[in-house]
């Protein structure tokens, strides 16, 4: 049986725990900014994490919460503003370095570098997203460490779908059985399995209690978790 030749990180929930204290106040700041009178607490941002995906994520609140806004001619246009005022605050609070990477991460991804093993990224998130995140929690510049970073909207169908990880595997020239996933959320875990991975899962705030039947192994996080525990 041959090793792991590559590790493929989902970001948010996975590297850190962005969703309360980064996703979540960045769409609030958005909408306060373009007056669309929305506040997602944390409790509420909970349940909304079940729609992967701000745009998504907005439509889906619209369409159940506000008939009003969802009825709106330009919603289209609406939620693009929107989800480009959110990334914008996304970006400058993960700058602020308000948000540090999960117990672990930094060790697996340095001891992964060291074995030859290849990076690579597979997110629902938008692309400056994760620059902005790996810059100010990992290192400078360690976005060039991932050899393929699938992010946002390069498939049209998000998590759960497995076409993101489909995507990065293509680019990485190999086999699913070749690599191991790593995330935090059912969604996730049913992207990577849905493509044919082994996906291991570090339980996160958010995805504690959601179903992980299916995972090659569940973690309280990557602390102590060396490539060894990940091998099949
Ligand atoms: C992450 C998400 C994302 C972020 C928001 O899911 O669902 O939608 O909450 O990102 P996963 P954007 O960890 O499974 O990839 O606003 O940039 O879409
Ligand atoms: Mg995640």
């Amino acid at each position: 049986m041959h090793g792991i030749q590559a590790l493929i990180f989902d970001v948010d929930g996975t590297l850190a725990e962005t969703e309360r204290d980064g996703h979540r106040p960045a769409f609030n700041a958005a909408f306060a900014e373009l007056g669309v009178d929305w506040h997602w607490d944390e409790t509420r941002y909970g349940e909304l994490l079940a729609i992967t995906g701000g745009k998504e994520r907005m439509r889906h609140y619209a369409q159940r919460y506000d008939p009003d806004i969802a009825a709106r001619p330009d919603l289209d246009t609406l939620i693009k503003r929107l989800h480009a005022a959110k990334t914008a605050h996304y970006v400058r609070l993960v700058g602020e370095g308000r948000l540090v990477l999960r117990p672990g991460v930094a060790e697996l991804i340095a001891e992964a570098r060291a074995a030859g093993i290849r990076l690579a990224i597979a997110t629902t998130t938008s692309p400056e997203n994760v620059s902005a995140l790996l810059d100010a929690s990992l290192a400078p510049g360690s976005s060039d460490w991932f050899e393929v970073i699938g992010a946002g909207d390069v498939v049209a169908a998000k998590k759960p779908a497995p076409d993101i990880y489909r995507w990065v595997l293509e680019r990485l020239a190999l086999p699913p059985g070749a690599c191991l996933a790593i995330e935090d959320s059912e969604n996730g875990l049913r992207a990577a399995v849905g493509a044919g991975l082994r996906c291991a899962v570090t339980v996160g705030e958010y995805t504690r209690g959601q179903d992980f039947s299916g995972a090659a192994a569940v973690f309280e996080n990557l602390s102590g978790v060396s490539l060894a525990h990940l091998q099949p």
